[in-house]
């Protein structure tokens, strides 16, 4: 009876109303939002199928992050809170683009060939979304997937990313990573952050008022409850915080204009050298930017972000006398100077991996203590369990100097104002503003540590994207023959330069990146490797 409902359902109430193929990509489905209620359904169905398959806890989050308003998009979260394994994407995308009469068929080949033979379970099923207007009709969607195929869907309703990944964890770790719900998330992370950074708010030139910028997003309603939580500790001004299907939504500010414009967002006072930040529309990414007395942009981006907590955690690593690998992974869009700073001057390893968040999470895990970020500002820390155990016992034992011992709590209590499931815009902010207090540093300390290369990004449309390949973290093409010759010929003519292309994993285009020693080389290192891109 149950199955009759499910494709009754989804004829008579989401029938698959597009034509073309849409595939999950490297942030799950992300079109027009008007386009998605029957993907919706079936990324429900499917969420069920796959908690079921490993008797956990699934979530799904429904969001187009820092696309505009009218776009939405979906993602699954596995277990642990990652990203959803790699072998099933492809059944996302079976499952999406099959026809309402062969849906049957696809779902009992994904029941067959992972032999789920617990088709009565009732498996919980977390749901959130942010603030789009679209938002709510695609989570009755995705919802009506789950009942109807025998799931429990948990509403959060609206939520950052990072929260409903953090909500998958808790719920899998039976409330070991922390509890379930959106005050144990604040709780967390905010008594965390206290209890580091203590009574004394300020600290050399490091001053605790920041200007935020909330995107007119989800960031911006949440971030209302860190600072009650946060008591004054942290005084963070709040600006573009619109309500709901103004259309306002990441445009002219959020994280993703000011990192790919390089510019002052709208919506904030122009206050010279201020700290600011942006978050994105879901709250995962972080950009921290200023303008100096001369109203120019100074723009500290994900390898700044990253650089800094690499730096520190190394420092208080050694001040532990505990033994533990640090590594710091990025992409190919990491700015050279950072990368040269980080391993020549900090001296720690750092990886590449293509674009993508499960790319470098997966890579930052190899070591104790992996920081993985993009330079678009999503990333975070994680840690092996052994090494929190480690760092637990050591601290309960008492072979441990003062300094050592002081250094290991304060380590303790930094892992819980970070969310290790996936980039956290508001867990990162704490987690800087935690560092530069530490170190005593205004924003303008914080640049001095390296000059950035000037960079660009630039985008060609072409016929097929796919006709381009990559190997090497993206960073050589494999693909149409001969074009990576072409790209290493224009880069030897500039000093310092890099320059690299990629089809994009979330539009239809291709990425050009080039770095080179000046704004003006830089802009024609981009032009002319782009004009081999047709
Ligand atoms: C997605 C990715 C992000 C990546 C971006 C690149 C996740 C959750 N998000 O937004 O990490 O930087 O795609 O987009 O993995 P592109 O392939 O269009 O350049
Ligand atoms: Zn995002």
């Amino acid at each position: 009876l149950r199955c009759r409902t499910v494709y009754a359902f989804a004829r008579e109430m989401y029938p698959k109303t597009v034509k073309c193929d849409i595939s999950y990509g490297t942030a799950g489905f992300r079109t027009r939002a008007t386009d998605l209620e029957y993907v919706m359904y079936r990324m429900g169905l499917l969420a069920v199928l796959r908690a079921r398959f490993k008797k956990a806890v699934i979530g799904v989050m429904i969001t187009a992050s820092h696309n505009p308003e009218p776009d939405n998009g979906v993602k699954l979260v596995d277990p642990m809170g990652e990203m959803l394994e790699q072998s099933w994407e492809k059944w996302a995308t079976k499952l999406a683009n099959v026809t309402d009469d062969k849906l049957e068929n696809v779902i009992n080949d994904i029941i067959k060939l992972h032999d789920i033979q617990n088709m009565n379970d009732r498996p919980e099923i977390v749901v959130g979304k942010d603030t789009r207007p679209s938002s709510p009709s695609l989570s009755k969607a995705v919802i009506d997937g789950i009942l109807a195929m025998g799931g429990k869907p948990i509403d959060y309703g609206i939520v950052t990313t990072p929260q409903l990944h953090y909500f998958v964890a808790c719920k899998n770790t039976h409330r070991a990573y922390g509890e379930p719900t959106e005050e144990g998330y604040y709780r967390k992370l905010t008594d965390a952050f206290k209890k580091v950074r203590g009574d004394n708010f300020n600290n050399g030139n490091y001053t605790n008022r920041i200007l935020y910028d909330g995107a007119n997003g989800v960031g911006a309603k949440k971030i209302k409850f860190f600072k009650e939580g946060l008591a004054g500790s942290l005084i963070i001004d709040m600006y573009n915080d619109e309500i709901i299907g103004s259309g306002k939504l990441n445009y002219l500010c959020g994280a993703d204009f000011v990192k790919s414009q390089q510019k002052f967002p709208t919506g904030l006072p122009q206050i010279p050298n201020t700290r600011c930040c942006s978050v994105d529309g879901d709250a995962d990414r972080l950009i921290y930017y200023y303008l100096d007395e001369n109203q120019k942009f100074h723009l500290l981006d994900g390898d700044r972000i990253a650089t800094l907590i690499a730096g520190f955690f190394k420092e208080v690593l050694e001040k532990t006398g505990i033994r533990l690998n640090l590594g710091l992974v990025q992409t190919a869009y990491a700015n050279g100077a950072s990368t040269t700073y980080i391993t020549k001057e900090l001296k720690i390893p750092v990886a590449c991996v293509p674009t993508g968040v499960k790319w470098l999470h997966h890579k930052a895990l190899e070591y104790d203590v992996g920081v993985y970020f993009e330079a678009n500002g999503h990333g975070t820390v994680v840690f092996k369990n052994e090494a929190k155990e480690k760092l637990r016992n050591a601290f309960q034992t008492n072979n441990l100097t003062r300094e050592q011992k002081d250094a290991t709590s304060r380590l303790i209590h930094i892992i819980d104002i970070i969310n290790e499931t996936v980039g956290d815009a508001i867990a990162d902010l704490l987690l800087v503003e935690t560092i530069l207090h530490a170190k005593g540093w205004d924003v303008r300390q914080w640049e001095e540590t390296y000059t950035d290369l000037p960079n660009r990004l630039l985008k060609v449309s072409v016929q097929d994207r796919t006709v381009i390949t990559t190997t090497d973290a993206e960073r050589k093409c494999v693909t149409p023959k001969g074009l990576q010759e072409e790209i290493d010929n224009i880069v030897a003519k500039y000093p310092k330069g890099r320059s690299f292309v990629r089809p994009s994993g979330t539009e239809d285009v291709i990425r050009i990146y080039a770095e080179a020693v000046t704004r003006r080389e830089c802009d024609k290192l981009a032009a002319e490797v782009a004009g081999k891109v047709h």
